[in-house]
């Protein structure tokens, strides 16, 4: 027999060989998803050894597995974390009954929307980013990119499973679907607006990993509460590869900071002009960045009065982030103070749970700002980064469209729109990043622009080779 052995090919903790007409369905899809990557992917880079983690199995020894390899080697396997032995539904009407194994049939369309959405993030993410090696400005930071590319891979493989497993025809031709939509794509654009921008330089891939991965931290928290068992197993899992990604944001943005600091230094000047001549990122210049990339981040927590959001919460198909931290998990009687441009009223709590998951968002992103602050203090200057008010520029929700300050104050249309270039990146902002943005593949190098990290990569020393590229 020729048969594939998928057991083998595909790592897995899902008993695939068990089940061939499952085998048979991802037979046929995997073939199509390399073709995606080699389309779609850092395709530039297929020659090039990378020193990659690759979950090998769920366990603490087995899910950070060192060692270099070629990306299209990489493999992508299929794992879900380990069952909680009679798990019950924690939140919403069903509270307290067992944990579905399958999918109930009055749920199937709400669910497998819900499923695509999240799948449909992840391939979005690795075409967003597919240019940037060409720009790295370390090898440590074209690896850092790299391994969340071939995880971002690894997340559509884990809902690609779910569709295929469990929501049999309709499932499969969503699994096709998901490679054929792109982003940016003007005919088949991705699902959610933020993954169809633009990700050109690597200050945005920054912010990104700092903002929109986050949003994937709580989704997938959010997921992970699911009444559907398969589903909150897989999203355990992906929580802890997400980890990293926000690493790579997070410590990304502190070195640049870190590197504008020491040119300001040098210099005797905080003048934005002088920094950018000294080949630096102003720290104005950073604040749009992050006002943009927020901004369009906190739209992927939909409407604030949402009765999609009830509904999910209600028939126990997604709960809120940490559900166990909350008294109430059924919130038949609570109410929150929603203030949208109509006024403030008090809204059912079932309907106002994207903007409690916002919120608590917004909490997590000051985390970085404050630390970044500190930095900035320290150095004696009296700048201060923030975050936008999340009524700033929305294009979800009650402040849709609505001529409102990075502050959160409402404005005249005319000033707000002459505004805009001050508040997020304009043309010759972009411009001036892009110009900072050179390769540097001399092992243990940084670009100017950026400072080098703390620690290399599973204790290697910074000067590791981590991308041979040749
Ligand atoms: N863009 O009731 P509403 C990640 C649609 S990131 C375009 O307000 P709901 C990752 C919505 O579909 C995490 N359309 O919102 C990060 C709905 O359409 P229908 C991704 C949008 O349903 C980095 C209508 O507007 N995870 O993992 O309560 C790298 C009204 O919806 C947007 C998920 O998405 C938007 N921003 O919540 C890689 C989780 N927002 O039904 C990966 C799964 C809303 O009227 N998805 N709409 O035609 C969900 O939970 C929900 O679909 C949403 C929206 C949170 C997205």
């Amino acid at each position: 027999m020729s048969a594939i052995d998928y057991a083998e090919k595909i790592p897995n903790n899902v008993n695939l060989v068990g089940d061939r007409t499952l085998q048979r369905a991802l037979e046929h899809w995997q073939p199509q998803f390399l073709q995606w990557w080699h389309e779609m992917g850092p395709n530039d880079f297929e020659g090039a050894n990378v020193y990659l983690r690759t979950a090998v199995s769920v366990d603490a020894q087995g899910w950070a597995h060192y060692g270099a390899i070629r990306m299209p080697d990489y493999r992508w396997g299929i794992f879900l974390a380990d069952p909680v032995a009679e798990r019950k539904i924690g939140f919403g009407d069903a509270m307290g009954q067992p944990a579905w194994q399958q999918v109930p049939g009055e749920y199937r369309s709400t669910l497998r929307r819900l499923i695509v959405t999240q799948g449909d993030t992840e391939p979005a993410s690795v075409e967003q980013q597919r240019l940037l090696g060409h720009t790295c400005p370390s090898l440590y930071d074209l690896r850092n990119l790299f391994q969340i590319n071939v995880e971002e891979g690894r997340h559509l493989w884990a809902m690609v499973y779910l569709l295929h497993a469990y929501f049999g025809r309709d499932g499969r031709e969503e699994a096709e679907e998901l490679l054929a939509r792109h982003s940016g794509d003007a005919d088949k654009p991705r699902i959610l607006t933020t993954f169809n921008e633009p990700i050109s330089d690597w200050l945005s891939l920054y912010c990104f990993t700092y903002f929109t991965d986050r949003d994937g931290k709580y989704q997938l928290k959010s997921l992970a509460e699911s009444a559907f068992d398969p589903l909150s197993r897989t999203c355990r899992f992906m929580l802890t590869e997400e980890a990293h990604h926000m690493f790579v944001g997070e410590t990304g943005i502190s070195r640049v900071v870190k590197r504008t600091l020491e040119v300001m230094k040098e210099l005797g000047s905080d003048d934005p002009d002088r920094v950018r001549a000294a080949g630096a990122v102003d720290l104005p210049l950073l604040q749009k960045y992050l006002n943009f990339w927020c901004s369009s981040s906190l739209d992927l927590f939909g409407s604030e009065i949402s009765s999609n959001s009830a509904a999910n919460f209600a028939s126990g198909l997604k709960g809120r982030p940490d559900e166990g931290q909350y008294e109430d998990h059924v919130l038949r009687e609570q109410t929150l103070n929603l203030v949208t441009p109509q006024g403030a009223s008090d809204v059912p709590m079932l309907n106002a749970l994207n903007e409690v998951m916002r919120e608590s968002y917004l909490k997590d992103c000051e985390i970085g700002l404050k630390r970044w602050n500190r930095m900035i203090e320290r150095a004696a200057h009296d700048f201060r980064l923030s975050l936008p008010s999340s009524r700033f520029r929305r294009s979800i929700g009650a402040w849709a469209g609505q001529p409102v300050n990075p502050q959160g104050s409402p404005i005249d249309k005319a000033l707000y729109e002459k505004s805009m270039p001050g508040w997020i990146p304009s043309e010759a902002d972009k411009a001036f990043v892009h110009s900072l943005m050179r390769k540097v593949i001399e092992p243990g190098r940084m670009a100017g622009w950026i400072a080098p990290p703390e620690r290399g990569i599973n204790n290697l020393p910074l000067e590791h080779e981590y991308v041979k590229l040749h």
